[in-house]
């Protein structure tokens, strides 16, 4: 594997995710493999998973990490070619990314979408420039449009939660104060086409996906509907893509509830985290034995380290 920047990325699914729960098992077994190798992990955003279960992951490959929050320690980055940097920016990721690459084996980027502009978002400027500059591969901590390690943590989780060959997962919108990117749902959506699943996603009407994601995938405008025999219930709220970055609804209707938990076929309940507790989802569900968001944020660690184990030859 070269970069882990997008779930296309990933060529054989199951065998990956069969890795990720043999070194689950065993987290020391490619001890070996990152000796002498350093991870260099920049923030351009908060993280409380993402950095730590990154960085323990590298560890268990005996690879030594260097993070940096970029945006408030580095200097503010350029991405436009040929631009006069007579503004903010005092440095072009085209020398930045070269840098960084003198000092790690695998540079890791989290830089979120910035919700201004659809394009800018999702031509991904930010994880293309450092793929295209950097001289060493790139792994995605959360882009503009996706966040393939939370996905992957996703697909491990619901592969040992698996009660049914087949199971239905349901992604629903949830309601929050704040807009938030997409790259969650997408990466999220984007793995359930690659599993055998039956994939039903949830939301108000306006909050539709990219149809570049969605694809044939089946979408449900109500909420109770769906729910109905329900294996999985992966809540998750995303501004508006249409009108793109926008806060149409905070309709606690669509809050995750115990109630309606109960509609579904004694489903797991998933989210990503940091959760907004009784905005996005009750007390009574992240509180509860079918609650598996622990084992996902758990899950993270051998997501990250089995990219990284491929990214460097196992
Ligand atoms: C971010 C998002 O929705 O993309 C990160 C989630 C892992 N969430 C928040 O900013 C709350
Ligand atoms: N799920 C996730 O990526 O969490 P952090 O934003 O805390 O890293």
């Amino acid at each position: 594997m070269k970069n882990y920047t997008r779930v296309a990325d990933i060529t054989n699914l199951n065998e990956l995710v069969q890795s990720a729960i043999e070194l689950k098992k065993e987290p020391y077994a490619l001890q070996a493999l990152g000796k002498n190798k350093t991870l260099v992990m920049l923030f351009f955003n908060p993280s409380l998973r993402t950095r730590l279960s990154t960085e323990k992951a590298a560890l268990h490959l005996g690879m030594h990490v260097i993070t940096m929050n970029i945006s408030s320690d580095g200097w503010i980055l350029e991405f436009e070619d040929g631009s006069i940097m007579e503004n903010t920016a005092a440095e072009h990721v085209k020398e930045a990314a070269q840098v960084v690459s003198q000092y790690a084996d695998v540079i890791a980027v989290r830089a979120f979408a910035q919700l201004k502009n659809q394009q800018d978002d999702y031509e991904e400027k930010v994880i293309k420039a450092f793929i295209k500059y950097a001289s060493v591969p790139i792994l995605s901590l959360e882009s503009a449009t996706g966040h393939p390690l939370q996905a992957l943590a996703d697909a491990i989780t619901i592969k040992e939660h698996l009660s049914s060959p087949k199971p239905k997962v349901v992604l629903t919108w949830a309601p929050h104060p704040k807009a938030l990117p997409q790259a969650v749902a997408n990466s999220f959506v984007e793995m359930m086409q690659k599993m055998d699943v039956e994939l039903v996603i949830t939301h108000p009407k306006g909050y539709e996906l990219s149809p570049d994601i969605v694809k044939e995938s089946r979408v449900e405008y109500d909420q109770d509907k769906a729910f109905e025999q329900a294996d999985f219930v992966y809540a998750k709220n995303w501004s508006a893509f249409e009108s793109y970055g926008k806060v149409l609804s905070v309709d606690r209707n669509w809050t995750v509830t115990a109630a309606k938990m109960e509609k579904t076929n004694s489903a797991k309940f998933m989210h990503c985290l940091p959760v907004r507790r009784n905005v996005v989802v009750e007390d009574a569900v992240l509180d509860s034995d079918y609650s598996v968001v622990i084992d996902q944020a758990n899950n993270r660690t051998y997501a990250a380290q089995v990219v990284l184990s491929k990214i460097l030859g196992a």
